[in-house]
């Protein structure tokens, strides 16, 4: 294929102007909590599928965009979704894990018991495809699908927090049964559920996750 180019479309701001945006912008998302209580009151689709569109911004491997959102509405798959989930949590919880993996869980007061995968209006599946391309139909190689799919993830997530919902970012181990429920091919390998919606009333989050590293723990200038 020719590599052909376009001119970009890049508006500087004033200094001042860029500090103010990057500052709203990290207050914006200091204030994005992991939630567990849902409210099982209804969203509009149509944030949803921004949310998706702007997921599917994320730089990625050759621009193969390796991934796919799988959105379930509330309905007999999600009571499907919670029972095969709930079983692998079951495992986990009761051992699999082992003992250091279920002490570092212990500040979360997470267990096996899902409700949020009925209650909440939307969960979205999120896959990684192994192979595709650019174009409905193509069957390549993919490249860096883990850091593209995880990128779009993140995008997702803060899309979804500026729209002004929570979100639980969840991860049954293994994911199988998700490729059934959402009729994936075998190729693709899911990723995390991302739950989303409002909260429920009265909902907390662990105080153990209001805690983030200083400037000085996650970064170093050279
Ligand atoms: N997937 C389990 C366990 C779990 C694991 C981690 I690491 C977390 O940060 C939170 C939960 C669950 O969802 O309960």
């Amino acid at each position: 294929m020719t590599h052909d180019t376009l001119p970009l479309d890049f508006t500087e701001l004033p200094e001042p102007e860029m500090r103010a945006q990057a500052l709203a912008f990290f207050e914006a998302m200091k204030t994005r909590r992991t939630i567990r209580d849902f409210s099982d009151r209804a969203v509009p689709r149509d944030l949803i599928e921004t949310a998706i569109l702007t997921a599917g911004t994320a730089p990625n491997g050759a621009n193969h965009q390796p991934w796919w959102f799988s959105v379930l509405g509330q309905g007999p798959l999600r009571t499907q979704l919670r029972e095969a989930a709930e079983a692998e949590e079951r495992a986990f919880y009761e051992g699999k894990a082992g003992e250091e993996w279920l002490d570092a869980l212990a500040p979360l007061g997470t267990d096996a018991n899902k409700p949020f995968l009925e209650t909440a209006p939307w969960i979205i599946a999120v896959f990684a495809q192994r192979r595709g391309g650019p174009n409905p139909g193509d069957h390549k190689k993919n490249y860096y699908v883990s850091e593209s799919v995880g990128i779009a993830c993140g995008l997702l997530i803060a899309s979804l927090h500026q729209t002004g919902l929570a979100t639980l970012t969840h991860t049954p181990n293994p994911m199988s049964f998700l490729s059934e429920i959402c009729e994936r091919p075998k190729d693709e390998k899911p990723v995390m559920l991302i739950v989303t919606g409002y909260p429920a009333n009265g909902a907390t989050y662990p105080a153990h996750a209001a805690s983030k590293k200083p400037l000085d723990q996650i970064s170093d200038f050279r």
